[in-house]
């Protein structure tokens, strides 16, 4: 153990110091790939065959369409025909599937009817109709959703942003970007790259998700301990309310002080209270210099003891401190997710991937170095690398941002997105793990067969991943409630960033009071009296 740390301390010393030499490990002959190859593909790389794939309403036998709704007839058709171009229109059953199924091949609605609008018109006209008819509506970006929430649960018609992805204006000077909500966030973040900015939020689908996605779903990501949640840096919302009245809030000021901030009633609302058509949001600087290490910890303690330094010694230049467990990257090295090779020599406990982002290299080298070496001198983490390029740093983050595709293809996963205070952050999975053993339920053979966690350390944001044979009744009844109640018991949320969709609402009251329940059924009612935006998801329907 010793000779190991001494060598790894010299290893990160090495590739921090000013001549940034080459270690052994990093010239190992691994098939690095970039991480955009997984991102853009991200629907539909581990799909199952859909008819495979059961339909939500069959799954969920309690869940009842509301015949409040109309169901589709030629007429209807013949308007949508009459405000879109033919291309714009999705029936054909084949195509249907795509948008009809999740990412994570769990739920399956049985939509009749895409739509595609171009313009916010369009999307004013669609609403509008479908108001006016009764017509139960579902917005959808890239449909990267990991609950549900962007995916028919039984006829709803599904209007897609993929058309609206235009750039709207730029501002070099306060880094303000609008844009349309259907702009993928990898795309914004590119377009920014070329002018020196970039995107306050990244997340592993970026390469899919949708900006008016993210909007919706408040996605938190990899970043957001540096540049905050879209609260902060969305700057103003264009959105369609229900009965097609077009709200024009896109600001591009920072400070306006004049009446309800109506915009964060929509970020977040995860496509309940209308339909986000565009965006304002403020970009910073992109960082001339980066730095991305990754370290091999023995226990969750030591994860804690590494982050709680990193922002005394690392402060103002730290930009991502992420964790995940042997169980992970197990599954990482198993499934071989593209770009994803492990440089460490040895499998640990627990890996905790830091980056920096500053304005001058030298000062974030040195900065860095220190920081490590101590880590290594106090016996804190156990082995280490430093990327020495851009290659190398996306083939680190291609590790951490590979674990959802592993996991995924490790069978059906219950995922969980839970925070609370960080002491606490690895026990839901031990306290799980405990339990699923304690009922003979894990295992090869079992019903489950790993039990993963991961996540945004200092976001306090646990990703909690159960792979199971298949989704069952008996296999939920084993972790739900459960997860839930632990996570109140310990003052946590049961959806941190991922939002509620059809997987959480009706768990909502584990996180929230019954008059502050109440108060959202109100908002509800009043922005969509017909309950057309998005049913049967987001607020308890128990
Ligand atoms: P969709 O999945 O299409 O929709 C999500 C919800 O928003 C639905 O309820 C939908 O109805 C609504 N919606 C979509 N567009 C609009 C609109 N224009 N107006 C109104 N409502 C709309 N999430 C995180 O927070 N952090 C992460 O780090 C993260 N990493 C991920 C990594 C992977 C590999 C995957 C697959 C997902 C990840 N996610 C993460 C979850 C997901 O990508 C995000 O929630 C993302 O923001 C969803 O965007 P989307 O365009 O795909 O939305
Ligand atoms: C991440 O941080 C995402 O990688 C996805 O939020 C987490 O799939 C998950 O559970
Ligand atoms: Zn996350």
């Amino acid at each position: 153990m010793a000779t190991r740390l001494q060598s790894s301390l010299r290893l990160v010393a090495r590739q921090t110091g000013a001549t940034l030499a080459r270690t052994s490990v990093w010239n190992r002959p691994v098939a690095w790939a970039t991480r955009a190859a997984f991102s853009t593909n991200a629907p539909h790389l581990f799909a199952a065959p859909h008819g495979k794939v059961a339909f939500t309403a069959d799954k969920y036998p309690h869940m009842r369409r509301n015949n409040v709704f109309k169901k589709l007839s030629e007429e209807d058709v013949t308007y949508f025909k009459s405000i879109l171009a033919p291309s714009s229109i999705t029936q054909a059953s084949d195509d249907l599937e795509t948008f009809n199924i999740d990412w994570l091949n769990k739920y399956r609605g049985q939509s009749k009817l895409v739509l595609k609008p171009s313009s916010t018109e369009q999307v004013s006209k669609i609403l509008k109709y479908c108001n006016d008819h009764k017509l139960a509506v579902v917005p959808q970006g890239g449909n990267t959703g990991l609950v549900g929430g962007g995916v028919p649960v039984f006829d709803e018609i599904v209007v897609s942003m993929s058309n609206m992805n235009t750039i709207r204006t730029f501002d070099n000077v306060s880094g303000a970007l609008v844009c349309d909500a259907g702009c993928i966030l990898e795309v914004l973040d590119k377009y920014l790259e070329e002018r020196g900015y970039l995107m306050p939020l990244d997340l592993g689908a970026k390469g899919s998700c949708h900006i008016g996605g993210n909007v919706s779903t408040n996605a938190g990501g990899l970043r957001l301990l540096r540049y905050g949640s879209l609260h902060g840096t969305v700057l103003g919302l264009e959105v369609v309310l229900p009965d097609g009245t077009i709200l024009d809030n896109l600001s591009t000021l920072r400070k306006d002080n004049t009446g309800y901030d109506l915009k964060q009633l929509f970020i977040g609302a995860e496509g309940t209270l209308g339909m986000v058509t565009g965006v304002s949001i403020l970009a910073p600087k992109r960082p001339k210099a980066i730095n991305v290490a990754l370290l091999g910890v023995d226990t969750f303690d030591q994860v804690q003891a590494a982050y709680k330094r990193s922002k005394n010694e690392l402060s103002e230049i730290l930009s991502a401190f992420e964790f995940w467990d042997r169980a992970a990257i197990k599954l990482v090295k198993e499934h071989l997710v593209a770009g994803a090779n492990d440089p460490l020599e040895s499998l640990h406990n627990f890996y905790v991937l830091i980056e920096t982002s500053g304005s001058n290299k030298d000062h974030d080298d040195e900065k860095l170095n220190t920081y490590l070496e101590g880590l290594m001198g106090d016996e804190i983490v156990q082995d280490g690398v430093v990327a020495q390029d851009t290659t190398q740093i996306q083939n680190l983050w291609a590790i951490r941002e590979g674990i959802p595709e592993a996991c995924s293809k490790a069978g059906a996963v219950y995922k969980y997105d839970i925070s609370m205070p960080v002491p606490v952050l690895y026990q839901a999975v031990e306290d799980m793990r405990a339990r699923l053993v304690q009922s003979d339920a894990f295992g090869d053979g079992k019903l489950f067969t790993s039990v993963i966690g991961y996540g945004h350390v200092g976001d306090g944001n646990l990703h909690l991943n159960v792979a199971a044979e298949n989704f069952t009744a008996e296999a939920t009844a084993l972790i739900e409630p459960y997860i839930f109640e632990w996570t109140a018991g310990h003052s946590g949320s049961i959806s941190a960033e991922h939002g509620l969709g059809i997987s959480k609402n009706n768990f909502l009251h584990y996180s929230k009071s019954a008059s502050m329940i109440e108060l959202m059924k109100q908002f509800k009612k009043m922005l969509d009296p017909n309950g057309i935006m998005n049913p049967y998801k987001y607020l308890p329907d128990k």
